[in-house]
């Protein structure tokens, strides 16, 4: 049984008029970050994408199994494979009746429709894959725990790192996603988790105009 060695970690401390300011204005850039479902196709490097990604690795995970792939898709006729595809599926949601009422009444509010244009304007597609399991070079498999925590947050950090760059995402999950698996040539052992459309928001893109619920209701106390 492999066992990590033990190395010193002393993170930086700060005194505690700093460490609000700088709480502050992290708390501050991402209050500015929106789900974009508007885009331009200006290209972006993919070396962004890449640090992105670097970001959402950083992410604690069960075991430290580090449970995700993320796939990059920049060809565009594999972006218009994934628009077609997601878009078979919509149109059965939205126009055909799929989407249970109850969803379809918590949707109507944003605006969200099947016309997924944003997958082929963008210059990236961002397919994240959560691992069910993994596989030994013996071909037995290895359990994984935790997946849907520890992908979760990998994908946090992947939009905030992406935010942080001046770039706009949406957690996309086109409903059901099978498809992605083909399409990104993912074995059996992973499901499709998100679907990221990257690049800049477009000049005259537009959001709905939320609110982010005040804090006495994200956060309570007890004694
Ligand atoms: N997957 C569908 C529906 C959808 C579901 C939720 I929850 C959203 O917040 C937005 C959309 C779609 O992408 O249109």
């Amino acid at each position: 049984m492999h066992e990590y060695p033990f190395v010193p970690y002393r993170p930086e401390r700060y005194p505690e008029d700093e460490m609000v300011k700088r709480g502050r204005e992290f708390y501050e850039l991402v209050d500015r970050r929106r789900s974009v479902r508007f885009f331009s196709g200006e290209p972006v490097p993919r070396e962004c994408v890449e640090l992105a990604v670097l970001a959402a690795n950083t992410a604690p995970s069960g075991a430290h199994q580090q449970p995700w792939t993320f796939v990059l898709v920049g060809d565009p006729a594999t972006k218009r494979r994934i628009r077609e595809a997601a878009e078979v599926e919509e149109r059965q949601n939205y126009e055909g009746g799929r989407l249970p009422p109850e969803w379809r009444e918590a949707l109507a509010p944003l605006g969200t429709g099947s016309d997924k244009s944003f997958l082929e304007t963008v210059p990236w597609l961002v397919v994240c894959f959560a691992q069910k399991y993994g596989t030994r070079p013996d071909g037995t498999r290895v359990k994984h725990y935790y997946v849907n925590e520890s992908v979760g947050i990998a994908c946090g950090l992947f939009i905030t790192a992406l935010h942080t760059m001046g770039l706009s995402t949406l957690t996309h999950t086109p409903n059901p996603m099978a498809f992605l698996s083909e399409i990104c040539e993912r074995p059996a052992s992973e499901r499709p988790y998100i679907l990221f459309p990257v690049g800049y928001a477009a000049p005259d893109a537009e959001v709905p105009d939320l609110a982010r619920k005040p804090l006495d209701r994200a956060l309570v106390s007890r004694p």
